[in-house]
């Protein structure tokens, strides 16, 4: 059963965006639910589901675990990928961090190759004042032909013009799907590839997911994508069977290689066309009022990413975390021990004097204390950054 028909909504909206970026927030004011928001990546591991109103209509949100892509690589970006392209959302509004548009337009590009309902929601805009970051969303709303709404997600007013944008775009009748699509325009090697297929792949798609032919092209592109699963799944379509489409695929790997490339250094220009355009579109549409602004970032960036340093410096760091691992981890543990060593001796003088009994002494310090000496080491590793502590005493 479709989730629309499950909840009795009017529209389902697909939340979707890299972690962090405030997806949970934007759910959370608008639905009045208390999904757990924070500050790390894979917190939000399912879809979550919520009703809002809005100009008398039943908006299903749909909050999507955050990803920073979608290539399926892991469990987040599966079910993400997956409600995108098969869970049939009337909308999807890809939340993006306002502080860093560059990063956050790579998602928006792949989402854009998997369905043309989409609604970008430039959110945090509060902290990329705090920075002087300036974002022209109308001129990011030309370029990607798509809407494009600035939020606070703590500030009702900026959430109900996001509510406002999308409805008009769910019931806005002169809307052209046809042209709209992703602005990344790849390599003429990659988009042979792409005209290659997307016929074939389109004829044997249903008539609702005929957008959908270009992305899986791509896709097939990628050998360990798990895309041939998820159509088999979720549209009974195998794609190894269709012997039209495995022979060309065939025919234009051996071409490639008799020009003495490979099916990665194809994935490489994808990746380059894609960085290139977000970088394009972020130097248009963002300003930074003080230009020193992420200046040290970026050099740290550029030191610890460089060809020449970058590899030493993160053996540097394997070796620092070896030692913890080995070495380094003894010292909190032998301050710990002495320390509850040091309590532990001043009590057994204190219940002495007291004439306490024996039985007494057992269990209030010797059990004791050593319990509150391994519940510190506990503590300390549930934090993970000491679980060398745990791991040696
Ligand atoms: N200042 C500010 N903080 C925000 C905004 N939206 C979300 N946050 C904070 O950013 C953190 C991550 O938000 P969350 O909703 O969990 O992001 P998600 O991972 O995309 O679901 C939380 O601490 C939020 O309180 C915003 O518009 N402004
Ligand atoms: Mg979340």
């Amino acid at each position: 059963m479709s989730s629309k028909k499950q909840f009795g909504c009017d529209y389902t909206i697909a939340l979707a965006g890299n972690p962090n970026v405030g997806k949970t927030s934007i759910f959370n004011n608008l639905t009045g639910m208390h999904q757990h928001t924070g500050n790390w990546p894979g917190k939000t591991v399912s879809n979550a589901y919520g009703m809002c109103e809005h100009d008398g209509k039943n908006f299903l949100l749909v909050d999507l675990p955050g990803t920073y892509s979608l290539m399926s690589n892991s469990a987040e970006e599966e079910i993400a990928r997956n409600y995108i392209c098969f869970g049939n959302a009337d909308i999807c509004v890809v939340v993006v961090d306002a502080t860093c548009l560059e990063r956050n337009l790579n998602l928006v590009f792949q989402i854009l190759e998997m369905t043309p309902n989409v609604v970008v929601c430039v959110n945090l805009l509060d902290e990329a004042k705090k920075k002087s970051i300036e974002i022209d969303l109308d001129r990011l709303s030309k370029l990607l032909n798509i809407p494009v709404v600035g939020t606070i997600a703590n500030k009702p007013k900026t959430l109900k013009k996001l509510l406002d944008v999308i409805h008009s775009t769910l019931t806005d009748s002169s809307k052209d799907i046809s042209s709209i699509s992703s602005p990344v325009i790849y390599d003429k090697q990659v988009e042979d590839y792409i005209s290659l297929l997307e016929s074939d792949i389109e004829d044997i798609l249903p008539s609702n997911k005929k957008y959908l032919s270009r992305w899986i092209a791509l896709k097939m592109l990628d050998e360990n994508c798990s895309i041939n699963e998820a159509l088999k799944s979720n549209l009974n379509i195998d794609l190894q069977d269709n012997s039209v489409i495995q022979e060309k695929l065939i025919k234009f790997k051996s071409d490639l290689e008799s020009e003495n490339l490979s099916l990665s250094s194809l994935r490489d220009k994808i990746v380059l066309n894609i960085m290139t355009k977000a970088e394009e579109i972020r130097k248009e549409t963002c300003t930074f009022a003080d230009s020193k602004y992420n200046l040290k970032t970026r050099k740290i960036d550029k030191i610890l990413t460089s060809k020449k340093f970058g590899i030493p410096i993160m053996l540097l760091f394997l070796a620092v975390i070896f030692w913890i691992t080995i070495t380094g981890a003894n010292y909190p543990s032998r301050l710990l021990s002495d320390f509850f060593g040091f309590i532990q001796g001043k009590l057994l003088v204190l219940f002495d004097n007291l004439h306490v009994p024996d039985f007494w002494t057992n269990i209030l310090i010797y059990r004791y204390v050593s319990d509150c000496y391994m519940g510190c080491i506990c503590y300390a590793a549930s934090y993970g950054n000491f679980l060398p502590v745990i791991y040696f005493t």
